[in-house]
Formats: structure tokens, sequence, C-alpha cells
């Protein structure tokens, strides 16, 4: 049966479409004003989205924007008789909360009664939207910090026919922000810079470290700090303090299957361990996807091909 892990908790606010274009004309202003980076992966992440009624919805009335805790987990990777733990972001793996789930949940428990429609869209800005809803507040990081949650958070949104009421709200930046700074201080590839609120993405290591391909020569050995993304901006951030409280650990990696991943060597028996170990971890999951695990962990075990032949 379909149904969210018994500890399932979330938060939603709702805003009436009559938002859309206001909210499309803050992204076009930046980017624009020359405030985006025009890195090409991100111009690709991000020139697809856009906030307008789907075409095939044209009755839609309301967005309800949802966040669900998320969580880091640690793991131990073994090797040469030595125990090496290193973070997963929660973002690249698997929760168990499926597209029909969350329907469910929002069909069931916030609109409550049958005979509305509800369209999960993955086509529009989620921080800016939760933001304006008044759902969150931006860190100087740019993410999209919850009450009682941080930035630990999975958004999602779902365009409904359900006339909701409306929570529109200014733009906002956490108090604590204003004289802080640590996230600027911590980011091992200064993507978060005093001139412009909006990051460098071209910057940011995540963005490098979920692709194929080799790390630019820039992104100093010592950045990598996690198996996908980057946990250094919001794991010293001071609004999240009990959030980081929450880090799991995952079922270790044996010595044997370390080396495997580390030859880029992955077979059948290795992807299916390592996809119910780590919980379909996103590079576990494919032979396509494991050079990136390869990569990632050579450069978290500061590791390089020359030194393990
Ligand atoms: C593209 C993308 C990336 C790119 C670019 C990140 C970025 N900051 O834009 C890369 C690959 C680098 C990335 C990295 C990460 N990502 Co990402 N990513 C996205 C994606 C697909 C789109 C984000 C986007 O629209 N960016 C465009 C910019 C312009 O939007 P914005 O950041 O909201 O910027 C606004 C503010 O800057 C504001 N603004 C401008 N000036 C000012 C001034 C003030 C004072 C204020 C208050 C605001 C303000 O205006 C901007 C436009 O509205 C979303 C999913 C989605 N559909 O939205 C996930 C998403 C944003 N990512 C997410 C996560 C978790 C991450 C990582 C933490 C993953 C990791 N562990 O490494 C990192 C965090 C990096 C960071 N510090 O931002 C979560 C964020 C959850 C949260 N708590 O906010 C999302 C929402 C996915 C999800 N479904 O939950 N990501």
């Amino acid at each position: 049966m379909n149904m969210a892990p018994d500890d399932f908790t979330y938060k939603y606010k709702t805003v009436s479409v009559s938002h859309l274009d206001e909210l499309q004309q803050t992204v076009d202003k930046l980017r624009h004003e020359g405030k985006l980076s025009n890195h090409p992966t991100y111009r690709l992440y991000i020139d697809t989205k856009k906030f307008q009624i789907p075409e095939d919805f044209p009755t839609a009335k309301s967005l309800i924007i949802l966040a669900t805790p998320s969580k880091a987990m640690r793991v131990n990777f073994n090797l040469d008789g030595k125990n090496h733990e290193v973070l997963i972001s929660p973002e690249y793996y698997y929760y168990g909360l499926t597209n029909e789930i969350l329907q469910n949940i929002v069909q069931e428990k916030i609109i409550g009664q049958s005979g509305y429609r509800i369209e999960r869209t993955k086509q529009v800005h989620l921080k800016l939207l939760a933001v304006r809803s008044g759902l969150g507040k931006y860190g100087r990081n740019n993410l999209c910090y919850v009450e009682g949650m941080g930035s630990f958070v999975t958004l999602y949104a779902f365009f409904t026919d359900y006339p909701f009421g409306d929570n529109w709200t200014e733009m906002g930046m956490m108090d604590i922000c204003e004289n802080c700074g640590i996230c600027m201080h911590e980011c091992p590839t200064k993507s978060i810079n005093e001139e412009n609120f909006v990051i460098d993405a071209g910057r940011c290591l995540s963005l490098y470290n979920e692709i194929k391909g080799d790390f630019p020569e820039w992104i100093k050995p010592d950045a990598h700090n996690a198996l996908m993304g980057c946990m250094k901006c919001q794991w010293s951030c001071p609004a999240n303090t009990e959030a980081v409280k929450s880090t799991g650990r995952f079922e270790e990696v044996t010595e044997e299957e370390t080396k495997k991943i580390l030859e880029g060597t992955p077979d059948k028996k290795l992807l299916d361990s390592l996809s119910r170990k780590l919980k379909e971890f996103e590079p576990t999951t494919s032979n396509e996807e494991f050079p990136v695990l390869t990569r990632n962990l050579r450069a978290l075990l500061r590791l390089n091909v020359d030194q393990r032949d």
C-alpha cells in the first residue's frame, strides 16, 4: 500500500494563482539585471521553469506549497582497514514519498473533500513561491527556512481548482542573517557573496558534483564534504541548530564494495546492495550514473586514480 511513513510531518500554505505574473517578473528582473549566473547547466535548470497556469488546467485557482522535513545521513565506507565517515545530503536519496502519497495527503488532509483536481508541478521556482506564501523565509545562503524545520526541507507545489484563501507575503530574509555571515564564510567555493543576494550558482559545489565530468581546477581538494551536493552553508547555520540533530545513519559499506566503487567497476550485486543500503541514493541506481559516485568518493577520500593504481 502506498502510504506515508508513520513519522511523516509537513507544513503548507496556499496562494492564489493571481500572483503568478508577479512571481515570474521577480525572476525575469534578476535575469535582465545580470544577477543570475550564465552557467549552462544552471540555466538549463532554471530557464525551463515558468510561473504560469498549466495549459491543460485552465481552471486552476490556487497553489499549495508543501514542506516536508528532510535529513542528512551518515555512512561509513571501509577501506584498507580504516573507517571513513561520509555525509549524504538529503536531496539525493529516496524517502519513499511517491507522487501518489503526496497527492493523497493534499487531497485528504489539506483539501479535505473530493471533487477537486490536484496537479503537482516541478515547473516553478519553489523557494520563491514558498517564501511569498509565508511558508518560509530566505536565509542568506538562498535556501528557504521553515519554522521548526530549518532549511532541511523538501518543497513541493500543487495546482488545484479548490479556491483556497490567499497568504501572499512580502519576500523576506530571516532576521538572524542580518549580522551573521557564517554561510558566506563557510562556503568552500565562495558562491555566497556580499555584492549580490543571489548566490553565484556557477560556483556552487553542488552544481558540479551532481553532474558528470572532471571538477574544475578552481575547486580545491578540501572543498568536498558530502558524497553528493554540499552541506557547508546549511551545516554551520545557526538557524539549523535543531535540524542538524536529526541526522541519520545508513548501513555501512563494506571494504569490498568500497574498493569496487573506487575502481569504478559496478556489477549488479553491488548496485543492488548500494541501492538498498543508501536508499536509492542517486548515483547508485544505474551503471550510467555510477561514475559520479566513483569520482565523488575519490574526491572525498582524497584519492585519485594514480594513488590507487
Ligand atoms: C537550480 C537549483 C539548484 C542549483 C542552483 C541553486 C540556487 N540557489 O538557485 C544548484 C545545483 C546549485 C542547487 C543546489 C542546491 N539545492 Co537546489 N534547486 C534548484 C531548483 C531546481 C531551482 C532553484 C531556482 O529556481 N533558482 C533560481 C533562483 C533565482 O531562485 P532563488 O534561489 O529562489 O532566488 C531568489 C532570491 O535570491 C530572491 N532575492 C533576490 N534578491 C533578494 C534580496 C533579498 C533581501 C531577499 C530576501 C531575496 C532576494 O529572488 C530570487 C528569485 O526569486 C530547485 C527546485 C525548484 N523547482 O525550485 C532546487 C531546490 C532549490 N534545491 C534545493 C536544495 C536542498 C539544494 C541544496 C541544499 C542541495 C545540496 N545539499 O547540495 C543546494 C543548495 C545551494 C544553495 N545554497 O542554494 C531545495 C531547497 C529547499 C530549501 N530549503 O530551500 C529545492 C527547492 C528542491 C526541493 N524540491 O526542495 N540547486
